[in-house]
C-alpha cells in the first residue's frame, strides 16, 4: 500500500529543469518542500532566490521561493505550529504573505504595515499556531513580485476526519506569466489601460449587433460605452496577448498530468494564483463535486464549470471512470487563452481540447441577466447609501441600482448549457451562531475605477463620512460584528480580499454562511459580509488584481482592541 502522501508527491514530481548557464537555474514544476517535525512544531526553512527560467521559447526573470515556479509545496497540520524560516537570497526587499491564514498580526507578512519587508541577506522567522485546516496559499506582498513568480501553495491537513473520502489528492496552481517586467506591464496599463486587449469590436461587430437590436439602438449602445471610455470588451485588463498560462508551472503545450486508475475519487485542489486572470476551469467529460471553497468545507455541490476568481481556492472530488485522457483547462474569462492539463490513467496521454469559446461581451443587459426575485432577497439586509456619491474622476461611471447578483454565473457564462457554480451555492458545514446577530457596524465598500487613467479605489462610507486613502485605516473596535456591504461601480470584477479574518458571505444561509477570505463582486453588483473582528491588529483588505492593488484598490482594517 502506498500512502497518499507518497501518492502526492509522485504525482507533483515532474522537474521541467532550465539552465540558464550564467545565473541562477530556476525550475518549473510544483515540489514538496522539505519539512522537520520537531515536537508540535513543523519547520520549513524557504530561501528565495532570483533566476532565469525559460518558458516555452522565451526567458523569464522570477522570484523563486525554493528555486522553483511555483514555490515549493509546504504542508502544515491544524493544532501543530508552523515554523517558516524566509531567507531572502535576491537583492530586493521581499515579504511573504500566508493568504486565508488565521495568525498574528506581525507574521501576516504585509511589510511596513505589519513588519519590516526582509531586507537583501536577511531572513524572517515565521511562527503560528495552526488554527484551521485546507487549502491556501502565499506570495510576496512587495511591490509587484507575485507577477513574477513569487506564490506557491499551502496546504493544511485537518485535526479531524474529513467530510469525504478520496484516493489521491493533486493541487493545480493556477498562474499568468509574462516575459514583460511586471513594472512595463503596470507603465502599459498607466498610458493605454486596453493595451492588452485584442478583442475591439469591429465595423462588423456593429453590423452584426444592429441586425440583431436595429441599427440606432446598436449605435447608441455603442456611444454609450465610448462616452463612459470603455469598450464593452473590458473583461481582463491584462490577456493572452503577453501572458502564458500556467498549471503547476507548465505551458498548456507541457501538459501537466495527474495520474488515476478508473473508478477512483479524486481530489483537486485549484488555486488561482495569478496576478490578474480569472480562470473558468472544466474537466469536460467529469462532473466536478465541490467540496470546500477558499479552504473550508461546503455543503458538495455538483457543477460543471467553476469560475475561480483571483486568489480563490476551491477543492472539488472527480471520479474518472473511463480508461481515458480528461482534459483540466482553465480559461482565461476573456477566453483569451488558457491553463491546460490532463487527468490520465498513464503518463504521456493527451486529453482533447475543448472547441474555443467566444470572447465574452458585456451587454446592455447582463446587469438584469438571469436576475431571479427570490421569496427572500440574500443581499435584503445590505444597504446601500443612495447618492450623491464623493468619487469624482475616479469613477468612470457610478451604479445607482447594484444588484444582488448571487444567483448569476457571471459574465460570458451566462449561455453555457451546463452547471457553473454560483456563490448562492455555498453553504458552510460548520454553524457560526454570532451570523444570526445584527451587526454591530456596518461598512460600505464602493469599488470605483478610472479606466484611462488606471486608478482604482476602494472608497468606504461609515455611515457618517466618505474615505478613500489607503493610509486612512479603517477602524472597527475588537470583537465587533461589522457588516460590510460591497457595490462595484465598475466594468470589471473585482476579488477582494481580508487578511487576518474571514468573511461570512451574506448568501441566505445565515449561520452556515461560507467562510471565505476573498469575495468576487462582479460588475454592478452588491454583495455583503459579515466579519467577526476578533484579530487585533492592521489588516490589509484589497483587491487582488495586482495592478489594481498597487494603483490604489487597498485599505487597511484596524481592529483596535
Ligand atoms: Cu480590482
Amino acid at each position: 500500500m502506498i500512502s497518499r502522501r507518497e501518492l502526492l508527491l509522485m504525482g507533483l514530481l515532474s522537474p521541467f529543469v532550465s539552465y540558464t548557464g550564467w545565473s541562477y537555474q530556476g525550475a518549473r514544476g510544483l515540489y514538496v518542500a522539505d519539512v522537520v517535525q520537531k515536537g508540535d512544531k513543523l519547520v520549513y526553512q524557504l530561501v528565495v532566490r532570483k533566476g532565469k527560467v525559460r518558458v516555452g521559447d522565451q526567458w523569464g526573470e522570477f522570484f523563486l521561493p525554493g528555486g522553483t515556479v511555483p514555490g515549493p509545496l509546504l504542508r502544515l497540520k491544524e493544532g501543530m505550529w508552523a515554523h517558516i524560516v524566509i531567507y531572502n537570497e535576491t537583492d530586493e526587499p521581499i515579504s511573504v504573505h500566508w493568504h486565508g491564514i488565521i495568525l498574528p498580526n506581525s507574521m501576516d507578512g504585509v511589510p511596513y504595515l505589519t513588519a519590516p519587508p526582509i531586507p537583501p541577506g536577511g531572513s524572517f522567522k515565521v511562527e503560528f499556531p495552526v488554527q484551521q485546516y485546507g487549502t491556501y496559499f502565499y506570495h510576496s506582498h512587495v511591490g509587484l513580485q507575485e507577477q513574477a513568480g513569487f506564490y506557491g501553495p499551502l496546504i493544511i491537513d485537518p485535526a479531524e476526519r474529513e467530510p469525504f473520502s478520496y484516493k489521491r489528492e493533486y493541487v493545480v496552481v493556477l498562474s499568468d506569466w509574462t516575459p514583460l517586467s511586471p513594472h512595463k506591464v503596470m507603465a502599459l496599463l498607466k498610458k493605454q489601460s486596453n493595451y492588452f486587449q485584442n478583442n475591439r469590436l469591429t465595423l462588423m461587430d456593429l453590423l452584426k449587433d444592429a441586425q440583431q437590436r436595429g441599427l440606432w439602438e446598436a449605435l447608441a449602445f455603442r456611444l454609450m460605452w465610448a462616452r463612459m471610455r470603455m469598450s464593452p470588451t473590458d473583461i481582463l485588463d491584462v490577456t493572452g496577448s503577453t501572458y502564458t498560462y500556467l498549471m503547476n508551472g507548465h505551458t498548456p503545450q507541457e501538459n501537466w498530468t495527474a495520474i488515476f486508475k478508473p473508478g477512483e475519487r479524486i481530489r483537486l485542489r485549484f488555486i488561482n494564483a495569478s496576478a490578474m486572470t480569472y480562470f473558468d476551469v472544466r474537466i469536460p467529460g467529469l462532473s466536478m463535486k465541490v467540496v470546500a471553497a477558499d479552504g473550508l468545507y461546503v455543503e458538495p455541490v455538483e457543477v460543471d464549470e467553476i469560475r475561480i476568481g483571483v486568489a480563490e481556492r476551491y477543492d472539488v472530488i472527480v471520479e474518472p471512470k473511463e480508461e481515458k485522457a480528461y482534459t483540466i483547462i482553465a480559461e482565461a474569462m476573456d477566453r483569451s487563452g488558457y491553463a491546460r492539463g490532463t487527468l490520465a490513467p498513464r503518463p504521456g496521454m493527451t486529453g482533447p481540447l475543448p472547441p474555443t469559446r467566444t470572447p465574452p461581451v458585456r451587454t446592455s443587459h447582463s446587469h438584469e441577466h438571469h436576475h431571479h426575485h427570490h421569496h427572500m432577497d440574500p443581499c435584503q439586509d445590505c444597504p446601500v447609501h443612495k447618492g450623491p456619491y464623493p468619487f469624482g474622476p475616479t469613477a468612470d461611471m457610478v451604479v445607482q441600482n447594484p444588484v444582488c447578483m448571487l444567483d448569476q454565473v457571471g459574465v460570458g457564462l451566462e449561455d453555457a448549457e451546463h452547471r457553473v457554480l454560483t456563490y448562492q451555492q455555498l453553504r458552510s458545514l460548520q454553524r457560526k451562531d454570532f451570523l444570526t446577530k445584527d451587526p454591530d457596524r456596518v461598512l460600505e465598500v464602493h469599488l470605483t475605477g478610472n479606466m484611462e487613467k488606471f486608478i482604482w479605489r476602494m472608497w468606504v462610507y461609515d455611515g457618517k463620512s466618505w474615505s478613500w486613502d489607503p493610509t486612512h485605516f479603517i477602524k472597527v473596535r475588537r470583537g465587533e460584528l461589522v457588516r460590510i456591504v460591497f457595490v462595484n461601480h465598475t466594468m470589471m470584477d473585482h476579488p477582494v480580499h481580508l487578511h487576518g479574518m474571514f468573511m461570512y458571505l451574506r448568501n441566505g444561509y445565515d449561520e452556515y454562511a461560507p467562510a471565505k477570505d476573498t469575495i468576487n463582486i462582479k460588475s454592478g453588483e452588491k454583495v455583503c459580509v459579515d466579519v467577526l473582528a476578533d484579530a487585533p491588529g492592521y489588516w490589509a483588505f484589497h483587491c487582488h488584481l495586482l495592478y489594481h492593488m498597487h494603483t490604489g484598490m487597498m485599505r487597511v482594517l484596524e481592529v483596535v482592541g
